[in-house]
């Protein structure tokens, strides 16, 4: 077992845990994620997801460079598809997964908090692309999501050099969303995890799916789909309850 599962007040915690390699992941671990976080995601009790690494050095510092040097072609196709598979996972996910960076998120690793809603790091945090490096290129949705998240300059900049950024840098280019000392990263991200509990969980994941869809669709398809799902919404307890509490000055109660 290399994830460690955890829940405190309905967030529920993945610690990778290979800190011998610095939480690089290989098959084995890529399967038990996506597994851990299929089961978050059916698990009545978590709401929300926080994605982090064991130690105080490493997030996940990538795909286990060593197990990469006996693939063949077909091989690095099952390995590609199989780290495609969970970073769909936790993207499709419609709980939030928030990333807390503690430190390495190379390749694979920097990918797989790409994949994830939102990236808190540490100040000792460093991202990287280098699979140019190691004559690859990334595999695991980087020249994909990448320039989504930090716009087509950014993303060439960091995927051809390979060099990597610190928080501050990451946080500058919109990569990391917010930086803390390494000391304070969980509870940041555990505070963040209970603000979006008091909210709908319905509307999060509605805007969730909305947000991730606008990147495979016009601007006209994706309003389509927002008003579709903003109606929706009106045919559930938990819209009734949000309006209702407002006009009644109190606070909503969306999860009793
Ligand atoms: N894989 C395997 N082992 C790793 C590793 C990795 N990615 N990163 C670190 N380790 C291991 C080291 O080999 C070392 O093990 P021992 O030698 O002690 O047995 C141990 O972790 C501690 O590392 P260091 O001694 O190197 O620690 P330092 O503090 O000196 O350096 C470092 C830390 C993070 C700068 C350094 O370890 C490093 O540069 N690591 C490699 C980082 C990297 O290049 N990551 C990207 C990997 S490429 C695919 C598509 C995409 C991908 C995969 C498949 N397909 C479509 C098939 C993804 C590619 C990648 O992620």
């Amino acid at each position: 077992m290399f994830i460690n599962r955890e829940i405190i007040d309905q967030v529920g915690i993945l610690t990778i845990d290979r800190q011998d390699a610095l939480n690089a992941v290989n098959p084995h671990i890529l399967k038990e994620l996506d597994q851990a976080v299929k089961d978050f995601i059916a698990d009545e009790n978590v709401g929300v997801i926080i994605l982090t690494g064991a130690g105080e050095k490493a997030f996940i510092a990538g795909a286990d460079i060593k197990l990469m040097q006996q693939l063949d072609t077909q091989g690095a196709l099952d390995f590609g598809k199989l780290g495609q598979e969970v970073t769909m996972t936790i993207e499709d996910s419609p709980k939030p997964v928030i990333a807390a960076v503690n430190g390495f998120a190379l390749g694979g690793g920097c990918e797989i908090s790409l994949a994830c809603h939102i990236r808190f790091a540490s100040e000792n945090a460093m991202f990287a692309q280098p699979e140019v490096k190691l004559g690859l290129i990334p595999g695991w949705g980087g020249t994909q999501r990448l320039p989504r998240i930090v716009g087509k300059g950014n993303a060439i900049e960091l995927i051809i050099g390979g060099h990597m950024i610190d928080a501050n840098e990451a946080l500058r280019i919109g990569l990391a969303n917010k930086v803390f000392p390494l000391d304070n990263l969980m509870n940041e991200a555990l505070k963040f995890a209970k603000l979006v509990l008091g909210n709908g969980p319905n509307s999060v994941a509605e805007s969730l799916h909305c947000i991730n869809e606008s990147a495979g669709h016009s601007l006209i398809e994706g309003l389509n789909l927002e008003v579709e799902a903003f109606s929706d919404l009106f045919g559930t307890d938990e819209t009734t309850e949000g309006l209702m509490a407002f006009v009644e000055k109190r606070k909503a109660d969306f999860r009793s």
